[in-house]
């Protein structure tokens, strides 16, 4: 892929992602009828997931119409040029009206995440990157934090059901006897996003699916944060394990993952 193919890529990327949180938000103010349903304990989907996701495809593939998509709500085929999107991240926030959630938009080729763009709409901050030419939130470049004492950090721990309720208690456990501060703030994106930004520390979760965070980690890496090599194996369908902090705190965080 050229250059001005990527450009072009994250210049759109960037736009539909904020169309995307305004058309989400839209159905928190009324202007459609936000039913809710579970798509496995308390895994909670409603009608703005599939809308958004929706109209960010058809953005998009209207665009780009060689490029694959894969999606939370409508899952997708893996090819060499592929979107992964994930419309509303945080939505059982969402659904609650709790003003954490986000769009979460990557672009994927060649097996490497190239672009991330990552739009908070109750902030109005767009979060965006590109494999080397850095990570920006509004425009302006962000730099991951220098905290490099457990004692003084606070790190997002993500847990779901997907995972064994010890192995999360063991995570936090480990955390706490250190001095960690540890929040479970809901949206994995959201949570990464913030560590690009350096208002926290790290991020780590046992599971995430592609789209929850491949932006996300690119943020990080691009505003010189630590990452895991989440896209290995089959992980763009399947998932992996996800860990990203400043480069002083990442042995800390992943020694907290160790299984053993
Ligand atoms: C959510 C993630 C969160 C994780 C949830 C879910 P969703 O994404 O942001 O970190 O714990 O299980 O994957 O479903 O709101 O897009």
């Amino acid at each position: 892929m050229t250059p001005d193919e990527l450009s072009a890529r994250h210049r759109a990327g960037d736009a539909v992602a904020r169309e995307a949180g305004e058309l989400a938000q839209s159905y928190l103010t009324g202007a459609h009828p936000l039913a809710l349903e579970l798509k496995g304990p308390q895994d909670v989907v409603t009608a703005a997931d599939g809308a958004v996701e929706r109209m960010i495809v058809d953005e998009l593939r209207s665009r780009f119409p060689h490029d694959a998509f894969i999606g939370e709500e409508r899952g997708g085929a893996a090819a060499d040029a592929c979107w992964v999107i994930d419309p509303i991240d945080g939505t059982a926030n969402f659904a609650r009206g709790l003003p954490h959630w986000c769009v979460s938009i990557a672009f994927v080729t060649a097996g490497r995440t190239e672009l991330g763009v990552i739009y908070d709409p109750n902030g109005d901050l767009l979060y965006s990157a590109r494999r080397g030419a850095g990570a920006r939130r509004n425009g302006a470049v962000i730099r991951v934090s220098v905290t490099d004492d457990p004692a003084r950090a606070t790190v997002d721990i993500g847990y779901s059901r997907r995972a064994p309720f010890d192995d999360f208690a063991r995570i936090m456990t480990r955390l706490l006897e250190q001095g960690v501060n540890v929040t479970q703030s809901g949206s994995a994106a959201l949570g990464l996003a913030r560590v690009a930004d350096g208002r926290l520390d790290g991020y780590a979760e046992r599971h995430l699916y592609a789209w929850d965070a491949l932006a996300g980690l690119l943020l990080v890496e691009e505003a010189g944060g630590r990452v895991n090599q989440f896209l290995e194996r089959d992980a763009l369908t399947a998932g992996n394990e996800t860990i990203a902090a400043t480069p002083d705190l990442y042995s800390v965080i992943a020694g907290a993952l160790d299984p053993r």
